[in-house]
């Protein structure tokens, strides 16, 4: 049977960061899958940065006028968002993070009218837990959720804080972030490992937007105490708000030898392979998709056990869960995994089994084709090897 594959237009934040690395791989991997995939949004996402074939991309104006103390980003989006689906006869719209991509999109729908077009919202992280939660912007969140035709969220952890939160009733699926294990895959690679490590040191490497929310201060800790007991080196890739003040601690801390600051790195698949263990102690995380990436490379995640990261690690088998203000349970974690070879190399053969199988892109893409395929009502289940 020939099954009509959907026209789907997504929206995202397209500077980097984890909602937006998903919400662009799955579009990828949508159109190579046969989708027609249309990208809306203020500029080129990060990731897709070639024409591919099946992918399109909108681009979103935003006026600048002197009345406007700031462009109105919401309505301008939804005015492409529902050009692009009647011109292109889009079947669904799927936006990720909620403020304000859902709200545009429930207007767009409202604008073509008609019930074809319909709405499917992805949850990632401070949309519920944080930035959601501000008087000006939960009760507008709560109704474009509940106005969705279809809502996901990247763990349980962030499923049950919606439902919680917001007194949301409405099905909300857990369909979680994947990893594109043909990318992120272990790999030996010395001269690299030497450049980071030239003394033969152990790595270890964290990497994030550096907002509060990351903990940064415990990284440098945890850092600190270990290398007390044993010659190690830490990589920071990304930047934010929060580096100077990791510079001054890790200055502080007499570190200063020992941290390398990586900058944005566009391609984190050519660097994690060359590392130990990975650090994510934040105050929480709703998914951590680096942790994950760092399983696919067989990198052994330290990760924080408030939010969602319990659904991919299995703690003490493949990676570490802890509080992230227990310093000594996170750099005891580390100086174990470091001290035995033998348990690294189990930790990491299990971390990349897990993350390649169930959290891989090809069960994780069938999750979200299937998802389609009830909503328009197409037939399926249809497989996406
Ligand atoms: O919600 C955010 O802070 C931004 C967002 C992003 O774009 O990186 O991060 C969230 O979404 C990611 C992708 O689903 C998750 O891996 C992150 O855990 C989540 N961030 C937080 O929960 C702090």
């Amino acid at each position: 049977m020939l099954m009509r594959m959907p026209a789907v237009g997504i929206t995202c934040y397209p500077t980097q960061g984890g909602s937006g690395v998903v919400a662009t791989e799955l579009g990828i991997n949508l159109a190579r899958h046969g989708c027609a995939v249309h990208f809306i949004s203020s500029s080129l996402p990060f990731r897709l940065q070639q024409y591919s074939e099946n992918i399109f991309y909108h681009p979103v104006d935003m006026p600048q006028y002197p009345v406007f103390q700031n462009s109105p980003y919401t309505l301008s989006l939804a005015t492409v968002m529902s050009e692009t689906a009647v011109r292109h006869n889009l079947d669904l719209l799927h936006v990720h993070y909620a403020i304000p991509h859902a709200a545009s999109a429930y207007l767009a729908r409202q604008m073509v009218g008609g019930d074809r077009l319909k709405v499917v919202t992805t949850l990632h992280g401070t949309d519920i837990t944080l930035v959601g939660q501000e008087p000006s912007f939960f009760p507008i969140t709560r109704f474009v959720i509940d106005q969705s035709d279809a809502v996901t969220a990247v763990s349980t952890f962030l499923r049950a804080e919606t439902e919680r939160v917001f007194g949301v009733t409405r099905p909300i699926e857990v369909i979680p972030n994947f990893v594109d294990a043909r990318v992120y895959r272990p790999r030996q690679d010395e001269d690299l490992r030497r450049r980071f490590a030239p003394g033969g040191e152990h790595l270890l490497i964290h990497a994030s937007n550096f907002r509060k929310v990351k903990n940064l201060p415990a990284v440098i800790e945890v850092t600190a105490r270990v290398a007390a007991e044993i010659p190690v080196r830490l990589l920071l890739a990304g930047d934010g708000p929060e580096m100077p003040a990791v510079r001054a601690h890790a200055d502080r801390l007499g570190l200063a030898e020992r941290v390398v600051f990586l900058g944005h790195v566009d391609e984190l698949a050519e660097i994690m392979p060359a590392c130990d263990v990975l650090l994510l102690p934040s105050l929480h995380e709703s998914f951590g998709l680096v942790a994950l990436e760092a399983m696919a490379c067989g990198v052994v995640p330290v990760v924080t056990d408030r939010g969602g990261a319990a659904d991919f690690i299995q703690d003490g088998h493949t990676g570490f869960l802890r509080d992230p203000e227990d310093i000594g349970g996170m750099a005891a974690a580390v100086l174990r995994v470091l001290r035995d070879p033998a348990l690294r190399t189990q930790m990491a053969e299990d971390a990349q089994r897990d993350a390649a199988g169930d959290f891989g892109i090809s069960c994780v893409l069938k999750k979200y084709l299937d998802l389609y395929d009830r909503l328009l009502g197409l037939a399926g289940p249809r497989g996406a090897g």
